[in-house]
């Protein structure tokens, strides 16, 4: 089994990568950010609070995310391996998912960390929030909150696994293709 960090800033291109990374490798892409978009299309209770802290660029409560993770781990019990896109996002997720992968006789194999510049981020995002229908894409506000929301909570979960030499920087200003082949050459040190 593998199982994958793809780790980085807001459009850093971890949705982008992860669509190749999962068609290469069979893996399971669990992104915590589409499930809480579910959530939302679906308007369930979980949706409605999640899209009001989302708006604001703000992370949603670490219990809300895991109990996502735990049950997409559960609801997949066959998987070769699983890629996770935006989670974890804090050190408390980060611990949470070590103890998910240890119940199942896994871990965390590799952090694959996207380094992008800040403009280009935000470039990046307010183009995507002229098409995605995404409101936390569309106001350049809330999109630099999310970056410092990074900043604050996430860009310590690159700390806590470099403890254990799982952390790999990968450059993600370029073509998709060229970042895509920087990332698979990572991957393929590991066998399946
Ligand atoms: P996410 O859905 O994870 O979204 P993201 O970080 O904004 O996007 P991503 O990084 O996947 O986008 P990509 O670069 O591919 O999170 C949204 C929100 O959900 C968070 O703010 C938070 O509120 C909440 N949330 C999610 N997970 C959580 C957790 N674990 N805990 C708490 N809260 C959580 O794409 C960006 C754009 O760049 C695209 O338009 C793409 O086309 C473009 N792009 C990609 N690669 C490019 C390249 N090489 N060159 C040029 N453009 C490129």
């Amino acid at each position: 089994m593998l199982n994958i960090i793809l780790f980085g800033p807001p459009g850093s291109g971890k949705g982008t990568q992860s669509e190749k990374l999962i068609a290469q490798y069979g893996l399971k892409h669990l992104s915590t950010g589409d499930l809480l978009r579910s959530e939302i299309a679906a308007q369930t209770p979980l949706g409605i609070e999640a899209k009001a802290i989302m708006d604001k660029g703000h992370l949603v409560p670490d219990e809300v995310v895991i109990g996502m993770i735990s049950s997409a781990l559960e609801a997949n019990p066959t998987a070769n391996g699983f890629l996770f896109d935006g989670f974890p996002r804090t050190e408390a997720q980060s611990i949470a998912l070590d103890g998910l992968l240890e119940l199942k006789n896994t871990e965390i194999a590799l952090v694959l960390s996207l380094e992008v510049s800040e403009e280009e981020l935000v470039k990046r995002l307010l183009q995507r929030g002229l098409t995605s229908g995404r409101s936390d894409d569309t106001n350049e506000n809330v999109i630099r909150a999310r970056i410092v929301e990074y900043h604050k909570k996430t860009s310590v979960v690159a700390d806590y696994y470099k403890k254990f030499d799982k952390v790999k920087n990968i450059k993600g200003e370029g073509t998709v293709d060229e970042i895509f082949n920087a990332l698979s050459e990572e991957v393929n040190k590991f066998s399946l």
